[in-house]
């Protein structure tokens, strides 16, 4: 699958629990109409998630898990959407791929099943591996670090190497730094400043911050309250914009619409060839002006 740089993942959880559109598009035809509305927005890959991963979640089985994703994914590979399957799960990741699903997106970097692997090196499919320490019922204890940045960056490497010794080949493979997965706001903001730790390593690197629990903290109003998850879409493309001049492949978004805006507005820039270094201090060129 050959997509432009850089990538419009638009996100389509078929879910009743998930933090921003959970419970929107349970609907099947609901569900395959958002999907469609999404690549026509300038999504170059569609998200279809079946089983919620907010902080606390409970599990779902794989059958449910199957039953919510299948169909939708059936519906929108009829309508020439290329999919993308949000599982941590080794059947669903096959019943997927097997409805028309072109991409695995598992959040667990294949820690959740060890399954996955084989999936992904028989399948040959991109495999966007995450970074990831548990089920979403235990991560926010597992947010302990002293190096974030070090510790997530040699934590994915890990995944890298068991996918690669179970035959999956480094093509494939896509790397996420999981924003928000066993992780506060302050990890958060310090792996989103060192992305190019993360590029450097020379597979693609997928952001996924859009409407995130620490932006809307980041925007809470002088009571504390967090800014709602439907108030976060500016932050959101700032996020987003930032994390593709640091090199990243591509964004996972909710509103496609926007990010599509905004990522015209980086291009027409020609960001980041046309940077150049500052030379000299603003009170130099006000007086310069003088
Ligand atoms: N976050 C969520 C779900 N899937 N996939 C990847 N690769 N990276 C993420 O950060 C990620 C994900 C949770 O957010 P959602 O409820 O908006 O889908």
């Amino acid at each position: 699958m050959h997509v432009d740089h850089p990538v419009v993942m638009g996100i389509l959880n078929v879910t009743p629990d998930s933090f921003s559109d959970g419970g929107r598009y349970t609907d099947v035809e609901a569900a395959i109409l958002h999907g469609v509305e999404l690549y026509h927005a300038g999504a170059n890959i569609v998200d279809v998630g079946g089983e919620s991963t907010r902080p606390g979640a409970e599990r779902i089985d794989a059958d449910t898990e199957i039953e919510r994703v299948v169909p939708v994914i059936e519906g929108l590979a009829r309508a020439g959407v290329p999919l993308s399957i949000d599982t941590t799960r080794a059947a669903v990741a096959t019943a997927a791929l097997d409805a028309g699903a072109a991409v695995i997106n598992d959040v667990s970097g294949g820690l959740a099943d060890p399954g996955m692997a084989r999936v992904a090196a028989e399948s040959g499919c991109p495999w966007i591996l995450m970074h990831w320490r548990g089920h979403s019922r235990h991560m926010t204890k597992m947010a302990v670090y002293d190096d974030v940045v070090a510790e997530v960056r040699g934590e994915l490497l890990q995944r890298v190497g068991e996918a690669l010794s179970a035959g999956v080949d480094p093509g494939q493979i896509i790397l996420d730094p999981g924003l928000g997965f066993a992780k506060n706001a302050e990890h958060n903001w310090a792996l989103s400043a060192r992305l190019d730790v993360f590029v450097d390593l020379g597979y693609p690197v997928l952001f996924a911050a859009s409407r995130k629990t620490y932006l809307g903290r980041l925007l809470a109003g002088p009571d504390g309250t967090p800014r709602p998850v439907e108030d976060r879409e500016a932050a959101t493309l700032a996020t987003s914009i930032l994390a593709v001049a640091a090199g990243a492949w591509g964004v996972r978004v909710h509103d496609v619409t926007a990010t599509a805006d905004a990522l015209a507005v980086w291009r027409a820039t020609g960001s980041p060839r046309l940077q150049r270094p500052v030379t000299g201090s603003v009170e130099d060129r006000v007086s310069e002006k003088e």
